[in-house]
């Protein structure tokens, strides 16, 4: 019997230690730091080419990682937090249009489920220093609402480098916008916020330590941001100092608080080290979108030779600087060339750590899983990528398939060219001095990286489009565009006269896209935020988190509701006094004529009249086309429409 027994049960314990064999110690999940430079432009990394800012910490990691050389972000701030935050497509979250002005009374929805949320269910302890930017105007829209453990950092767009106020509404209102979790921190108060944030960072990594759990940390730095309008551009003068031979001085202070920024990369990469975590750590470097060269907060950045800049359909809005690395990543040093969207890291990096959002009861996720592809180096999962569809401002920013698609744009077109050239008169670095400054950090020397290998990675992560002209211009609000993307990274040659069957395909998905939109969540600005109600703070001021939430339904702000006081006066008088001439006009006129000719003449000619508006996006009228897309209502919008 005993025998029998034995023999029924040893196949048993064979199968199971083969399967315990397989699976082996359950290996600790991975901490993951999430760094965000803000408003960076893709020129401002030397990796991709450039010796005028030095960023070796950034460049050294990205040559020991991955190049992520077709990364894609949304064209503006908080579209981009959304999607990083929800792995969901801005337009499918009401994040679609514009950003949040700290006086307005709206945020990321309640419905949405968002990373440190999934992370924290999987073990994680969640912590996010820096910028928010998805809402305050109730308190259940922070941070430490939302999943964060710990929340050090600013709430709005933007604040001054210093002394964390930030201004808005044309400067009326303006308020001190630093928090500790849910606490005012005055303690930041006079340290430059890119110092600050990066021993908060340090300090966070210090305290987890070997406390066995994971960790998710996003730092949002403010860096290289602009600050308030009246002082912009902030760095300490030492720095600054170093970077004596940019000319242009609002450039050379832009190169001293992106030096700052790699700085901060530097450290935090020690901190993980110090503290025993590096070895199972990914840390990722992203820009949240394109540099500002010119107008409403220029921080001077350069995407060239990218075309465009923030907050505009072009990739110099949305092709942005990024990277990853890990010790669990098994292909490194090397350019990626996939198709990545910044709503893919929520479910990437939940890949990584051994979790599926996409099975979760949320699973509306529109990013795509591509750890395996990152890992190592196979396939392409994504083939399209939807930059933005935005009504209100009446533009399609999408690629599918390397063939990139624009109808409209921002602005009215002022953001359409290329920008960010380096200036002649700029005495550079050279590539020696470079790749010393690269081999001296200590992430070069722990990763013993090869000056032939960084050569050779910097080369293929170029953009270089020459000295091209654009013999096939396109001007998108006269009718929409097809470029090459792979062939013309720069965007000069429009061949959309030449695929007529596949612009008719991508207009037809982006109609199926246009009608699954979320409607803009944008509510206009509210004098009850004021900060001078509360004492000089940014701080929620509406109680009820559904008031906002109701008034959603159904409605899309009118544009004019952004326009500032100064101008909608320059906009409506010219507009009122155009008016009155034309009745005046018109009346002069009628009282010349016989007003019943005149009507029996305008029937006759009524009946010759086309029977259809001409709907096809080739039209060679020239007009603004009505695409299936969107509605192509290009409207004025003022300063205060700029990026935040
Ligand atoms: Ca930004």
């Amino acid at each position: 019997m005993s025998q029998r027994l034995a023999a029924l049960l040893l196949p048993v314990c064979i199968i199971g230690c083969v399967l315990a064999y397989g699976q082996g110690p359950r290996k600790p999940r991975p901490h993951i730091v999430i760094i965000t430079a803000d408003d960076m432009g893709w020129h401002d990394v030397g990796f991709h080419g450039t010796n005028q800012i030095a960023t070796p910490n950034i460049d050294a990691l990205a040559y020991d990682g991955v190049i992520l050389n077709r990364h894609y972000s949304a064209p503006m701030c908080t579209p981009s937090r959304a999607a990083l935050m929800t792995g969901r497509n801005p337009i499918n979250v009401g994040m679609q249009h514009y950003v949040i002005d700290s006086d307005e009374p709206w945020g990321l929805g309640l419905n949405q489920r968002i990373m440190p949320e999934y992370f924290r269910d999987a073990g994680y302890r969640t912590h996010m220093v820096g910028k928010w930017h998805l809402g305050f105007f109730n308190d259940q829209y922070i941070p430490t609402s939302r999943g964060f453990d710990t929340h050090i950092g600013y709430l709005g767009p933007y604040v001054d480098y210093w002394s964390y106020v930030s201004k808005m509404n044309s400067g009326t209102f303006e308020g001190y916008d630093m928090r500790q979790n849910r606490f005012v921190n005055y303690a930041a108060n006079g340290t430059y916020a890119t110092d600050y944030f990066t021993t908060a960072a340090k300090d966070i990594i210090g305290q987890h330590g070997k406390s066995g759990e994971p960790m998710l940390l996003v730092v949002n730095h403010l860096a290289p941001h602009a600050g308030n309008d009246d002082d912009p551009l902030q760095a300490p003068q030492e720095t600054i100092d170093r970077f004596a031979y940019i000319q242009n001085l609002d450039r050379r202070t832009y190169a001293a608080m992106v030096s700052k920024l790699d700085d901060s990369v530097g450290e935090i990469y020690g901190a993980l080290k110090a503290h025993g975590m590096l070895d199972n750590s990914i840390i990722v470097f992203l820009c949240d979108n394109g540099g500002v060269t010119r107008g409403m907060h220029s921080n001077t950045g350069s995407n060239y030779p990218l075309r465009g800049q923030k907050h505009s359909p072009w990739e110099g809005a949305v092709r942005t600087a990024a990277l990853i690395w890990s010790p669990l990543l098994i292909d490194t040093q090397r350019v990626s060339n996939q198709w990545f969207h910044i709503s893919d890291w929520l479910p990437t990096l939940a890949s990584a750590a051994g979790f599926s959002v996409a099975n979760s009861s949320f699973s509306d996720i529109d990013g795509i899983d591509q750890w395996e592809a990152l890992a190592y180096g196979t396939g392409n999962p994504r083939q399209r990528l939807m930059n933005n569809l935005d009504e209100i401002f009446g533009y399609t920013s999408y690629m599918e398939n390397g063939f990139k698609y624009i109808n409209g744009s921002t602005l009215n077109g002022a953001n359409d060219e290329w920008y960010g050239q380096t200036d002649p008169l700029d005495r550079l670095p050279s590539d020696e001095k470079y790749l010393a400054g690269v081999m001296s950090t200590t992430i070069a020397r722990t990763a013993k990286l090869d000056e032939k290998v960084i050569s050779y990675l910097r080369r293929h992560a170029k953009i270089d489009c020459g000295n091209e002209i654009a013999h096939q211009p396109c001007n998108p609000l006269r009718k929409p565009c097809l470029f090459d993307i792979i062939n013309d990274p720069c965007e000069m040659h429009d061949i959309a006269d030449e695929y007529p069957r596949l612009m008719r395909d991508i207009r037809r998905r982006l109609e199926h896209y246009r009608l699954r939109a979320a409607k803009p969540r944008n509510r206009p600005h509210d004098p009850q935020a004021d900060p001078s109600k509360f004492g000089g703070i940014w701080t929620w001021w509406r109680t009820d988190p559904t008031v906002a939430a109701k008034q959603h339904d159904g409605e899309i702000p009118p544009p004019s509701n952004s326009l500032s006081k100064d101008t909608q006066l320059i906009v409506i008088i010219p507009i009122a006094v155009v008016g009155i001439i034309f009745v005046i006009g018109t009346l002069l006129y009628l009282s010349n004529k016989n007003i019943i000719k005149l009507c029996r003449r305008t029937k006759q000619s009524s009946t010759n009249m086309p029977s259809e508006i001409p709907t096809d996006a080739a039209s060679s009228e020239g007009k603004p086309t009505t695409d299936a897309a969107f509605s192509s209502n290009i409207y004025v919008i003022s300063d205060r429409d700029m990026d935040r």
